[in-house]
């Protein structure tokens, strides 16, 4: 893995041993006029956040909180949770962890558990915070979590974080370049296209079918056999229940 250190990818970097969320404390930093691609980095949070209102668990000493600022001109705003995925994905490769995969939307699996997960955020200022929760160490055992120590990799968060951030930087770059071969990656990287599934959707309703691709939106296309477009959403791969 080549070293690097985070101070070296984003633009500013603040550094927390612990904090309430990464994300809330970079909402409260772009009101003070933080930039583009400024990172909060966090060795543990007292209310890390999930979707939906629930916990995301990021005990000290086992994991890396990462909140990225995306305030540049991003028209697919709905691609940046994805592509936050891939770039995790990559950098899990640089630290020689070749089989994890993405569920989509937004975690990121080792062997069908959860090893990272995101929350891309809008603010009403404009601009995304893109958080990254990582499990650096063993998590809670009643949750489908699986972390690098388990993996037998031994990363300390300043260079997890540079891995990451550096990844992202380059698929953000190439997306602006040419979305399609970045989507068309991600498509490739992504577990839940091929496999039945049960999809909660945001009003409450539930389907099952066949997550047949991820379309150019970064929507998720289930065939119930009809042709349904969820754009948020949980979903279960069926096979692995
Ligand atoms: C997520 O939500 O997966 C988004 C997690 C985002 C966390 C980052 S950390 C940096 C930034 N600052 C924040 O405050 N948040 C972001 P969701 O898909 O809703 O999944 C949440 C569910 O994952 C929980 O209900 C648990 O079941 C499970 N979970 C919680 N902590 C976990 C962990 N450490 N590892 C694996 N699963 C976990």
């Amino acid at each position: 893995m080549q070293l690097l250190t985070s101070t070296e990818v984003f633009s500013k970097v603040s550094w927390f041993e612990e904090i309430d969320s990464t994300n809330l404390e970079l909402a409260r930093q772009v009101r003070l006029g933080a930039q583009d691609f400024s990172a909060v980095i966090a060795a543990s949070q007292t209310s890390g956040q999930g979707r939906l209102g629930r916990n995301w668990d990021s005990p000290p000493g086992a994991s890396l909180s990462l909140s990225i600022l995306i305030s540049r001109p991003f028209p697919e705003v709905g691609w940046l949770t994805l592509l936050a995925a891939l770039a995790v994905k990559q950098a899990l490769e640089g630290m020689g962890i070749s089989s994890s995969g993405i569920k989509w939307p937004n975690d990121v699996q080792v062997n069908e558990k959860k090893i990272c997960g995101i929350l891309a955020q809008l603010l009403p200022e404009g601009g995304v915070v893109v958080g990254i929760g990582l499990n650096l160490g063993r998590q809670h055992p009643e949750l489908n979590a699986i972390s690098l120590e388990e993996l037998g990799v031994a990363v300390d968060i300043d260079s997890a974080a540079a891995a990451i951030g550096r990844e992202f930087a380059e698929l953000l770059e190439r997306f602006a370049i040419s979305s399609s071969s970045v989507k068309q990656q991600f498509s490739g990287s992504c577990i839940t296209i091929g496999q039945q599934v049960r999809a909660e959707l945001p009003g409450g309703s539930e389907l099952r079918g066949l997550a047949s691709e991820v379309d150019e939106r970064g929507q998720l296309v289930i065939l119930t056999p009809e042709r349904v477009v969820l754009s948020a959403g949980d979903v279960w791969h069926l096979r692995s229940q």
